[in-house]
């Protein structure tokens, strides 16, 4: 499996211009001030392998007590591959600039009321994990929430942190062009598999490219075909005519034949977006 290009992007909240020292000295409100809890979502639980994209990761922090200032720093480690980079951020009055691709920084003048959300776009270059991997690319994500600059990620010392993963998008083989949606032309190219001939017998066997393999015994390859359910390297009329339900899905502007991956599946796919 190619190296992977594991992003590990901390964010790093800090409470409070008032040094750690100056909190201690004070007591009450400020005193008790803490980060309770920081959370990640996303626009997407995915990403492609081949091709470039945009992730939104929506951080909510929520805090007790009054924090006078609120900073982010997101750290992502130096790679020799394909990188994230910064491109907007909405609620933050200071930001990165677009592109930087590291020490992304982030910083409100006037802390907004708890829970503190904020969504920051990042972009990643096409190439993340190979195409050809046989096991599902993770990119890892994991913000931690600091309330004081210099010392204890909490007032308790007890570090509050999320993470967020990121799989690579798995595509049906069927799926040629790879858009999520099963095209009319990609179940004729599945009908040509099934079939495929050895002689006077039709065998529906294809090969490690998933091409019709005429006059031959089947060879089961080491990725075998979506379609393939038994994992025979043959289609069967059974494998064919899931395939044909796959690309059934209708939406509201016509058939798209849109799928998407489920382990529910007896395929690992479910038709719709
Ligand atoms: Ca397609
Ligand atoms: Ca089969």
């Amino acid at each position: 499996m190619k190296a992977l290009s594991y992003i590990a992007t901390t964010l790093i909240l800090m409470g409070g211009l008032a040094s750690r020292s100056a909190l201690a000295q004070t007591s009450g409100t400020s005193s008790t001030a803490a980060i309770t809890a920081i959370t990640l979502t996303s626009s997407t639980h995915q990403f492609l392998a081949d091709r470039s994209g945009t992730v939104t990761i929506t951080v909510s922090v929520s805090y007790r007590g009054t924090l006078s200032r609120l900073g982010a720093r997101l750290m992502a480690p130096e790679s020799s591959g394909p990188k994230w980079s910064f491109v907007s951020a909405t609620g933050a009055s200071a930001k990165p600039l677009p592109g930087d691709t590291s020490a992304w920084e982030f910083s409100f003048t006037n802390t907004p009321a708890s829970p503190v959300t904020f969504n920051v776009t990042l972009n990643y270059a096409s190439g993340l994990a190979s195409v050809d991997d046989a096991i599902v690319a993770l990119q890892t994500f994991t913000a931690f929430a600091l309330q004081d600059t210099s010392n204890a990620l909490d007032s308790r010392g007890a570090p509050i942190s999320a993470t967020l993963t990121l799989a690579e998008a798995t595509f049906h083989a069927a799926d040629v062009n790879r858009d999520t949606r099963i095209e009319l032309l990609e179940v004729l190219k599945v009908v040509q598999i099934y079939n495929a001939r050895n002689g006077t017998v039709r065998t529906g066997a294809y090969d490690a490219t998933f091409e019709p393999a005429p006059n031959t015994t089947p060879v089961v390859p080491v990725r075998p075909h979506s379609a393939d359910l038994d994992r025979d390297g043959t289609i069967s009329l059974l494998e064919l005519m899931r395939v044909m339900d796959l690309a059934k899905y209708v939406a509201p502007s016509g058939r798209t034949g849109e799928y998407h991956a489920d382990s529910r599946g007896v395929d690992g796919f479910l038709t719709g977006p």
